[in-house]
């Protein structure tokens, strides 16, 4: 935290601090595996985009950033971790503006253990259903930036949660499917695979960039496109994308089972070959 290492129960943050105040910074989710930390690169470009897009200034550079991170995997010992980078504009007065920002921007590495979703759901899918929450304007705040203020998304996990679903698909502001609350969403319809085009306002999944490059890889036709509804109850199959999650199955949308409710053949193919690159990349943390 802000330079030093810590034990998490000494690691405080200010009641000023902006991003408690306001949630008024970005930050990002990483996994490691076995050892190495998969799409480090693009996690950082995504943190620095959307930092600039703020007008957060950094701390530090993204190379020392980037051994920081390293940095306190390494100490935690820990081979499978989940990394969680938060940067704020710092603390201040009681006012919304920045300019009356005391210190520099408040930078927390967190690494700790997993917390997956059931291991069942691999095999048996999510149940989902669609929230009457929409997504954030793409005009107003971009959910591009990964910013700390996920009130959105919060508000659509709790209709989950209300539901007694796994997981909710958001809408924008014209109906199209966005993304889940935490992860990115395709569909499989007649071999082909489809996914919300960043124009329909989603965050640019950095686990979603990898299932496209492996339907690329494993000749598998995908377009971006907006996605209705219907054409998600009616498609072949469906699964969700994100670093905590990774590839998940979804078996029924709003009572509508997705196929025959099992985890399809490509959604398959894609999540085994998925497991096989988090294994073989990564930047080691030795
Ligand atoms: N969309 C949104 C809105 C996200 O927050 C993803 C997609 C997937 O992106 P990556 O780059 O991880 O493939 C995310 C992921 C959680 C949780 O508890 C998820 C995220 C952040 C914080 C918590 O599920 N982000």
């Amino acid at each position: 935290m802000n330079g030093d290492f810590l034990p998490a129960s000494e690691a405080k943050i200010s009641v000023f601090d902006r991003g408690f105040l306001y949630g008024d910074g970005v930050f990002e989710g990483i996994r490691g595996y076995d050892g190495r930390i998969f799409r480090l690169d693009q996690h950082l470009d995504r943190l620095w985009r959307g930092a600039k897009a703020i007008r957060l200034s950094l701390p530090m550079s993204r190379e020392e950033l980037r051994e920081v991170v390293l940095e306190t995997v390494r100490r935690s010992g820990l081979k499978d971790v989940y990394i969680r980078l938060v940067m704020s504009r710092g603390t201040g007065d009681l006012g919304l503006d920045p300019r009356n920002c005391h210190d520099a921007t408040t930078l927390v590495v967190i690494v700790d253990k997993l917390s997956l979703y059931p291991r069942e759901v691999y095999e048996t899918g999510l149940e989902v259903i669609t929230c009457v929450t929409r997504r954030n304007l793409p005009t107003a705040l971009n959910p591009e930036v990964k910013s700390l203020n996920y009130l959105n998304n919060i508000l659509a996990k709790i209709e989950v949660g209300d539901a007694n679903a796994h997981e909710g698909l958001m809408l924008n502001h014209l109906g199209f499917i966005s993304e889940a609350t935490g992860d990115n969403v395709f569909i499989c319809q007649q071999g082909k695979l489809v996914t919300p085009p960043v124009s329909a306002g989603i965050l640019e999944g950095i686990t979603r960039q990898v299932v496209i490059e492996l339907a690329e890889e494993m000749n598998i036709p995908l377009a971006e496109d907006n996605l209705t509804v219907y054409q998600v109850y009616t498609a072949d199959e469906c699964f969700l994308t994100g670093t905590a999650a990774e590839i998940v199955p979804v078996r029924r949308v709003d009572g509508r089972e997705i196929g025959d409710g099992k985890p399809g053949p490509i959604t398959r193919r894609l999540m085994a070959r998925f497991k096989e690159v988090t294994l073989a990349e990564g930047v080691p943390v030795t």
